[in-house]
């Protein structure tokens, strides 16, 4: 058995509880090393014989390690456990937190001590059946032309953003298309920023108690979120606290005053006075962006101001949610505090950080219920829109994703595949839209809550940032019809199954050599099937059925056409990058 490879950790994600009384637990091998897998656990306090017993389940693979997961009861929320593990040739052994041993007692135990309220997951039930819209209010719809910014350029299908271009997209903009976002069959929206600055894209806030008059004002919004809810959507806005704007009154009181401000503490400066050149003198977002000072969170007067805020925000409009900005970039404690005064006045808001990369350190419970999962579109990507990896390796790609987040987290992650930040969707494909659709199958389908960013249901293109926030496109003449035929058909599909929303995903049969690639979800008694290829020839894949227990026929939820059943194997024809969704009639 090779034990180098053998790892578990008794901390999040590999050992997370699922609720009070259950442990969830993961442990990584080398890949088709080990062949049978048990943890053996007891309460800490019982005598060291430890006679329970639970199956760790091989649940998947990337090109090293398999890995496994069991749950452990923990009536008392305290237990100890040891694994158990056989490999092909017979041979046994005992993991635990001593090490290695064909002998329990020298291979100790892992120890988790108290399962405390504070990790468990507690992602809102409507989130996690949401399919989220992405806006970025300036350049979705103008709907007030009277509050217009000065230099407004003209809203058209060949408009190319400039940096500092604005369009006159507001919050009245938004109410108008509730319609059309109901008809879509989205049931949640995130609005970049809209709060007081001098910026189109507001991520430099002067004022976080003033909406932006471009956009609107506090009536609109609050008749925006009363709109929206009537429609069945949820508002989630975004809350930016790692930074603020050049023109928050705190920031230009320092430069008034210096060091004799009583907010020079709230920001790191280096030396007075202030100065924006050549290099800013103080911390800022990214490299030198001095429009944006860095805020101190973890000093208590700006926590306090910024907790306030968000907090005044959620009581007053009834919001049902919060993405947090460069959220990897603020001090945990500001995220713990932040969680709690939020959830006291709306216990189903949603926290969504923002996170690029491994987030799992923010995802223990105890600050945020998701993150915008980046790595879920460079997997995806370079399987649909690139080509550049094999079934095989798409699978492992998503694998290790799950790896990195507790269990109940990873149904709760933003899936998304593109953002204003990005390239969208279209463009990194190409503009080829068999590629297009199959990665839209795979954000509707796959594990965690779908971001659509607005246009892409329409054919947008743009490149990265400010090319990917052009106006949206309202002449019916110009839009992609038959996609958004596609789109909406995804989204019922998705909202009307709960193997989809809820269900766990497996791995059903991957490609030995090539771009085929298939998982299923299932949910208590619904399973759903799906099976995808990244390849331009037409491709025949023949499945175990036993997923679907003892099926005589699956039906592909988008077209109608029916597989039968045959000896337990089910063959699914494919077209190129075509993917299709299984089920039961
Ligand atoms: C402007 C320019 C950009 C330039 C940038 C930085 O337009 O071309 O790259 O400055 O100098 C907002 C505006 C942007 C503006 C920026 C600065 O929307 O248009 O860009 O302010 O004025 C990292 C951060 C992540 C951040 C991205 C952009 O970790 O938090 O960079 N995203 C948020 C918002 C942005 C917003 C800000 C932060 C600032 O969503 O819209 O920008 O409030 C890797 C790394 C990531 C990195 C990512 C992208 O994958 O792992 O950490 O994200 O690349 O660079
Ligand atoms: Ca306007």
């Amino acid at each position: 058995m090779k034990v180098e490879a053998l790892f578990h950790r008794a901390e999040s994600p590999f050992a997370h509880p699922l609720d009070a009384r259950r442990l969830h637990v993961r442990l990584r091998t080398k890949r088709g090393d080990v062949k049978r897998c048990e943890a053996h656990y007891a309460d800490r306090y019982d005598p060291p014989e430890m006679s329970e017993i639970v199956p760790m389940v091989r649940t998947g693979s990337d090109a090293w390690f398999d890995y496994w997961e069991g749950v452990i009861p923990a009536p008392h929320r305290r237990v100890r456990y040891a694994f158990y593990l056989e490999d092909e040739n017979g041979d046994s052994l005992w993991y635990g937190e001593s090490g290695f041993s064909s002998d329990r007692r020298e291979a100790g135990v892992f120890q988790y001590p108290y399962i405390h309220e504070e990790h468990l997951h507690s992602a809102p039930d409507w989130f996690l059946d949401s399919v989220v819209y992405q806006i970025f209010p300036e350049r979705f719809m103008n709907g007030d032309p009277t509050n217009d910014p000065e230099h407004t350029e003209e809203w058209s299908v060949s408009a190319r953003p400039r940096p500092d271009s604005f369009y006159g997209g507001d919050l009245q903009g938004v109410i108008r298309q509730l319609p059309y976002l109901k008809e879509l069959g989205i049931n949640a929206l995130y609005l970049t920023p809209i709060f007081a600055s001098p910026s189109n894209h507001k991520y430099d806030t002067t004022d976080y108690t003033r909406i932006d008059p471009h956009f609107g004002d506090r009536e609109t919004l609050k008749e925006l979120v009363s709109r929206a809810h009537q429609s069945g959507i949820r508002v989630i806005l975004d809350a930016v606290f790692n930074h603020c704007g050049y023109g928050f009154f705190a920031f230009q009181d320092v430069i008034k005053k210096g060091r004799a401000s009583r907010y020079w503490d709230w920001f790191h400066i280096k030396s007075g006075p202030v100065m924006t050149t050549p290099k800013p003198n103080y911390e800022t977002f990214a490299q030198n962006v001095w429009t944006m000072p860095k805020l101190r969170t973890d000093h208590h007067e700006v926590r306090e101001y910024l907790l306030d805020v968000a907090a005044e925000w959620t009581r007053e409009t009834g919001i049902d949610g919060w993405r947090l900005d460069v959220a990897n970039e603020v001090d945990h404690a500001f995220w713990r505090a932040f969680r709690e005064r939020i959830r006291l006045i709306n216990p189903s808001a949603v926290i969504i950080g923002e996170v690029w990369h491994d987030a799992g350190p923010w995802l223990k419970g105890d600050q945020f219920d998701s993150v915008m999962n980046y790595p879920f579109r460079e997997a995806v990507l370079d399987f649909a829109a690139r080509g550049r990896i094999s079934g095989r390796e798409l699978d492992a790609r998503l694998t290790r994703i799950r790896m990195t987040v507790p269990e109940p987290a990873h149904r709760a992650l933003l899936n998304l595949l593109g953002s204003h930040d990005t390239e969208r969707v279209r463009t990194a494909c190409g503009g080829d839209d068999r590629r297009l659709r199959l990665a839209v199958l795979l954000l509707m389908t796959y594990t965690g809550v779908p971001m659509i960013y607005y246009g892409d249901e329409v054919g947008m293109e743009g490149g990265n940032d400010p090319d990917c926030r052009r106006p949206m496109i309202w002449d019916a003449d110009e839009q992609d019809r038959d996609l958004l035929a596609y789109y909406r058909l995804l989204i019922a599909i998705r909202r009307g199954s709960a193997a989809m929303r809820r269900g766990e995903t497996r791995t059903w049969w991957v490609d030995p050599d090539g771009g085929g690639y298939a998982f299923f979800r299932r949910w208590q008694e619904e399973t759903v099937g799906v099976v995808l290829h990244n390849g331009d020839t037409s491709r025949t894949f023949t499945l175990d059925a036993r997923p679907f227990d003892h099926a005589e026929e699956l039906v592909d939820a988008m077209t109608g056409e029916v597989f039968a059943v045959r000896n337990g194997t089910v063959t699914v024809a494919l077209g190129p990058f075509q993917g299709r969704v299984l089920r039961l009639k």
